[in-house]
């Protein structure tokens, strides 16, 4: 394995500098290229604190991107269709000084545009291993959005691992088209290929045609572009030139990965992870495949099962137990939060996941759930029930919500929000949530009650909507 001291971004800084490395839709640009442009971004955001990138599908991002991490300022990837509120929330959050990229008209902070032509020969020296890097904001079961601080030294032992369990090399070309504002698409699927050296095709969005035209050899996917892709037979088949497609952020559904394997003729790894933790659990690519399991812990991460007492739970492939994880690949903690941090720690120091697991006898995990039910996965996003319902209420007609995730073919989830008030119709209460928080987190049903059910505690029964 390779040495976390070594510069984050091993390829970019020592790759060659011809042909082009890194498509983005119909733009592409060389390794010499993407370090110039990277050097030029430093140049300008030297010295600042911390800084937001308006994290659009383009080379723009990943420019941005690499000039923050070239220059050791750490990054905060905004995504591009944030409501004004959520937008707010996680600038001042974060405490950004600078917004690079085109800025919505209600981004008050000096920007810096981004010009991919830009070339800079400046040489920055590699940023400590233990600074942060990147600071991903994501939804807990209430409250808005945390801040996830994100060291290079994890991200580079995440990449390490995951290039031994799945045989990633620089011979790969990597296909994906996910969004570059979380640790799937941006981590593994930019900041990957640039330290492993694996050419990248960006399909913009995770389209099943696109996937097929881009004649990759290693595919990135949630499982709802899996579904979608099974879907297209024919499309599928076209991927059977791929040697590893790789499945994660939700769980994959038994069927899907089963009608992937047949229509591809290979069964897709699985792998597990979160924001907080990076990917701690993968099958290999030498290794079993198995519907329904996520496989083994990458090399130096350690999982363990606990139950509700804190006792620990038989690996038996069959007991229930609260997932546990600790290793090299972690978070440093939620920015500006030290007690919500310390909080999701026990208190021998290991991450509590909040997800529930089985292992077997030979260290294959199953990921059965959530331990609460308002932590939602719609289509690979993680949405905090807790955050839309907070949204639904500042509307004016608007008396009690409660928001749930049920069952979908398609996304995995899909979020259902009930409401109680005077004079409601579903269509302008989703409209308003459009009006603060990201597409994804929009219900897609608003079911109108006259009373949310509640316990004699006055609390809302989830379980009986
Ligand atoms: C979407 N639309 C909506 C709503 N949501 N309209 C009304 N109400 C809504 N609630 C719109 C979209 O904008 C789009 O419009 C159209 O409906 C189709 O939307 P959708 O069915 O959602 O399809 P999609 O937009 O193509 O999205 C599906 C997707 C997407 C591509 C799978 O969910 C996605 O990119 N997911 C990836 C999430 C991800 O990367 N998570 C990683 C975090 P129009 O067509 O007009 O635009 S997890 C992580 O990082 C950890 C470490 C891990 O384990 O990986
Ligand atoms: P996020 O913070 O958006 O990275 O979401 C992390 C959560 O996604 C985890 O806590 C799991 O609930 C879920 N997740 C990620 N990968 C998988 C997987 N392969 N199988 C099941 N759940 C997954």
């Amino acid at each position: 394995m390779k040495d976390t001291n070594q510069p984050l971004l091993t390829a970019l800084a020592t790759g060659s500098a011809d042909g082009p490395f890194v498509r983005v839709g119909d733009s592409s640009m060389s390794l010499g290229a993407l370090r110039g442009a990277a050097a030029a971004v430093a140049d300008r955001i030297a010295g600042a604190g911390r800084v937001a990138v308006n994290a659009t599908a383009s080379l723009e991002t990943i420019v941005a991107v690499v000039g923050c991490l070239t220059s050791g300022v750490p990054v905060v990837p905004v995504p591009p269709d944030s409501g004004p509120a959520e937008r707010r929330h996680v600038l001042a959050d974060s405490g950004v000084q600078l917004w690079l990229g085109d800025a919505p008209g209600d981004v008050e902070l000096p920007v810096v545009p981004i010009d991919v032509s830009a070339r800079s020969a400046t040489s920055y020296p590699e940023p400590a291993a233990e600074s942060p890097a990147l600071i991903v904001y994501t939804s807990g079961t209430t409250g808005a959005p945390k801040g996830v601080v994100l060291s290079r030294s994890a991200i580079a032992a995440c990449l390490d691992a995951l290039s031994d369990m799945w045989g990633w090399t620089a011979e790969d070309t990597l296909v994906h088209g996910l969004p570059l504002f979380h640790v799937h698409g941006l981590v593994l699927g930019v900041l990957g290929a640039l330290r492993v050296g694996s050419p990248l095709t960006h399909t913009v969005r995770p389209k099943p045609a696109a996937y097929a035209e881009a004649r990759g050899s290693l595919y990135f996917g949630v499982p709802t572009v899996w579904s979608r892709v099974c879907a297209e037979p024919s499309t599928a088949r076209a991927l059977r030139s791929a040697r590893l497609l790789v499945s994660g952020s939700a769980p994959l559904p038994k069927p899907v990965f089963e009608k992937l394997a047949g229509l591809t003729g290979s069964a897709p790894i699985e792998r597990y992870g979160m924001s907080e933790t990076l990917i701690t659990l993968s099958t290999r690519h030498d290794g079993e495949r198995r519907p329904g399991w996520v496989g083994l812990p990458l090399p130096a991460v350690r999982t363990r099962l606990r139950d509700d007492r804190g006792e620990p739970v038989r690996r038996d492939g069959q007991s229930l137990g609260q997932l546990q994880v600790s290793g090299p690949t972690l978070f440093d903690g939620y920015l500006g939060l030290p007690g919500k941090t310390a909080e999701s720690f026990t208190e021998d120091g290991w991450f509590r996941t909040g997800d529930i697991a089985v292992v077997d006898s030979g260290g294959f995990h199953r990921i059965v759930g959530r331990e609460s039910v308002d932590l939602i996965k719609s289509g690979g996003y993680r949405i905090g029930a807790g955050e839309v319902e907070h949204a639904l209420l500042a509307h004016p007609g608007v008396r009690e919500a409660a928001v749930v995730g049920v069952p979908d073919d398609d996304l995995g989830q899909r979020i259902v929000a009930y409401v109680v008030g005077d004079g409601l119709d579903g269509a302008t209460v989703t409209e308003f949530v459009a009006g603060t928080l990201s597409v994804h987190k929009r219900p897609r049903e608003v079911r109108i009650l006259e009373a949310l059910p509640r316990n004699a505690m006055g609390k809302v029964q989830k379980n009986l909507l």
